[in-house]
Formats: structure tokens, C-alpha cells, sequence
């Protein structure tokens, strides 16, 4: 068949994938007048998995499910947007991880705020500015984001789910050649990550060829305006600034990963099945050995799995006292979570159930 023939076939399959997708549109626009008239929340991330999930076990096409994934956030996106638009507030500047995880979320179609800090993050979705907050939790090589877990315990934000995104360094330039390049913008902790590539390539370079800045957004920005200088930067940044990627995954570990939540306001999931859990402990600081061994044992006994338990001072008074931010698998009404946290219900803050990604 002639390359015209194939395109005409692709042109019809775009017409009538254009005409089901307005008619899903159509739908989608009575669910959301539905949802107004009983004031229900538009983002439902139970849902979408269970549209996901059921689309990737029928399919039998070429498309695998990260391809189905792809398609059907953006599907989501432009639904949810449709029924209401929708702010969302991620902790920036532009061309940041955090945006990137807030798109992969949230779509192109979106209206986004990028904040200087994760405080106003929290305050943004806080007071309504936002629906949506998105700021970062945990990266594997480097631990916890302690601003992120005591804003949780100040706050009385919700999480909304979870997204796991692999940091990935780009090589962004505008230079034709690799020796035209004079200069390399980055920030310190990617030059660290990024270290076989640059010996690989620029060994032997002299110090201010390494040009530090304070994101790797900006240091996309200052490559995207010459001709003989290049970034280390994220996918999102090179392609905001319009500056070619010339090298992708250039970052010496492929196993960093960051974990984002997105907070809400006054939400609530619905049970997926496959679920997990947040909460803050304060246990009574009463002096008493095995507190804390008993209380972590009552999980043991009710069959459920403990993720993750992380200590922080509780800075009021002069004791060295501590709280704890713990994840299990489970949903928050499930009758083992239940029980133990109507047995406690005045030492366990809920923070949230939400669909598990990993
Ligand atoms: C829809 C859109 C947004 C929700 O996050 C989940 C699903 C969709 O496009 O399928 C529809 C919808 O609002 C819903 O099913 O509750």
C-alpha cells in the first residue's frame, strides 16, 4: 500500500476516534452536571484505575498498558476539565520534577500554579486558590521530605493519591555540534548524578565549564537562549524552553525515584482494592516501656502490612518527644484498620486512602 493509501486509512480512523471521543465527552459533561447537583467530588483516581485497568486486561492490540496509561490521563484530564476546570498548585519553578509529575497527572490541559515552596502549596489548596496541590514526599536515594510530612501534621489536608516518577536527566542543547558547546548549566545535586556522562564526554574540562544554577528549570532557560551552551535538565524543562534534547537518561543510577502526593481538601477516596493508607501517630509519651513495640504489634495481629514508619520531634516543650508517619496496605474502613483506629481514634490522625502505585 502507498504511504497516501496508509495515510487516508490513519485519517478515517482519526475521524471517527474524534466523533466517539465527543460522544464520551457528552457523557462525561452529564457526570459532572450529576456530580454539581450532589456536590461530589470530580476526581475520582479509583475510577480512572478501574478504566485502566479493565481497558489493559481486554486489550489485545499493539498498544501495551503504559501506552493505554498515556493515552487515557490526558482523556481524564480533558474530562475533568470539562466538568469543572480545575487548579492545580505544585511546588516549582516551571520545568521542575514535581510539574512533571503534576502533568503526568493532570494533563497538558490543566491550569497550573508553580509556588516557590511547598508551605504555599499547602495554603494554596488551603484556602481554595488550588483544588489540587502537588509536592514531593520521598526520593529513594535521599530519604524522606521532612517539610512535606510536618505540613501534613499542621495542616488538616488530605491525601489524594500518589505518583511515582523516575528522575531522568536530560542533555538539552542548542549547539550543531558537541564542541561547539562552551558552557553546562546545571544544578549541583544533577552534575553529582549525572557524573560518568560528563567524564564520558567532557573529561578534562576546565571548572567553569560546570555552570551552577539554582534549578535545573533555569539552567534550561539560560541554554535555551545560546547557541554554544547546554543543560543538564529534566524532559519537561528542555522541551518548555524549546531547546533539543540531544541525550535522554544521561543520570549514573537508574533506580532514583521521587514520590509526589497530590493533596486535596476535605476528600475522601472510595475504596479500589488495592489500597493504602497514611496515618500520624502520637502515642502517650507516659514513660512506659514497649509503647510503641505494642502498639505496631496490634498491625501484626490484625493481618495488616506495615510500609513505613518515620519518627519526627514534636518541637513543643522540652521533652525529646516524637510522632510518627506510618503507611499500610489497606483502606481506611476496612474492619482491621477500623478496629485499630477506633482503639486510638484520639491518637492517630488519618491523612488518607488512596489507590497504591508501589
Ligand atoms: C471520569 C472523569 C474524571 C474522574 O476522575 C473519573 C472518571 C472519566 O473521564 O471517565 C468520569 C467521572 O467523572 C466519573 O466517572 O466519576
Amino acid at each position: 500500500m502507498s504511504l497516501e493509501e496508509l495515510r487516508n486509512q490513519i485519517d478515517s480512523f482519526d475521524d471517527q476516534m474524534l466523533e466517539i471521543l465527543n460522544k464520551r465527552m457528552d457523557v462525561v459533561k452529564q457526570v459532572g452536571e450529576l456530580k454539581k447537583q450532589t456536590q461530589t467530588v470530580i476526581y475520582r483516581p479509583e475510577r480512572e484505575k478501574q478504566i485502566v485497568d479493565r481497558l489493559a486486561a481486554a486489550n489485545n492490540g499493539l498498544l501495551n498498558r503504559a501506552a493505554i496509561e498515556a493515552i487515557y490521563l490526558e482523556i481524564f484530564a480533558v474530562s475533568r476539565n470539562l466538568e469543572l476546570p480545575e487548579r492545580i498548585a505544585y511546588l516549582g519553578p516551571e520545568g521542575s520534577f514535581t510539574h512533571q509529575a503534576a502533568e503526568s497527572r493532570f494533563g497538558a490541559m490543566s491550569d497550573y500554579l508553580a509556588l516557590p515552596n511547598i508551605r504555599s502549596v499547602f495554603e494554596s489548596v488551603d484556602t481554595g486558590r488550588a483544588r489540587f496541590g502537588v509536592v514531593p514526599i520521598e526520593n529513594n536515594l535521599e530519604g524522606i521530605v521532612k517539610e512535606t510530612i510536618d505540613l501534613l501534621n499542621e495542616t488538616d489536608l488530605k491525601i489524594v493519591s500518589e505518583v511515582v516518577i523516575s528522575v531522568h536527566f536530560t542533555f538539552a542543547t542548542k549547539a550543531e555540534k558537541l564542541s561547539d558547546i562552551k558552557r553546562i548549566y546545571s544544578k549541583d545535586i544533577a552534575f553529582g548524578q549525572c557524573e560518568r556522562f560528563l567524564n564520558d564526554y567532557f573529561g578534562g574540562k576546565e571548572d567553569d565549564f560546570f555552570v551552577q544554577v539554582d534549578s535545573t528549570s533555569k539552567a534550561a532557560k539560560l541554554a535555551g537562549l545560546e547557541t554554544d551552551s547546554a543543560a543538564i535538565c529534566s524532559h519537561i524543562a528542555a522541551k518548555l524552553f524549546d531547546v533539543p534534547i540531544l541525550f535522554d537518561n544521561i543520570q549514573d543510577s537508574a533506580q532514583n525515584r521521587t514520590r509526589f502526593f497530590i493533596i486535596g481538601k476535605d476528600f475522601i477516596n472510595q475504596k479500589s482494592g488495592n489500597d493504602k493508607t497514611t496515618i500520624i501517630a502520637k502515642l502517650p509519651e507516659d514513660g512506659k516501656p514497649g509503647t510503641l513495640v505494642r502498639f505496631l504489634q496490634e498491625f501484626e495481629s490484625q493481618g495488616i502490612n506495615l510500609l513505613k514508619i518515620e519518627s519526627r520531634p514534636v518541637k513543643e516543650g522540652e521533652q525529646f518527644n516524637f510522632w510518627f508517619l506510618m503507611e499500610f496496605d489497606g483502606y481506611f474502613l476496612d474492619e482491621s484498620v477500623q478496629k485499630i483506629m477506633a482503639k486510638h481514634a484520639s491518637e492517630i490522625k488519618w491523612l488518607g486512602s488512596y489507590v497504591k502505585t508501589i
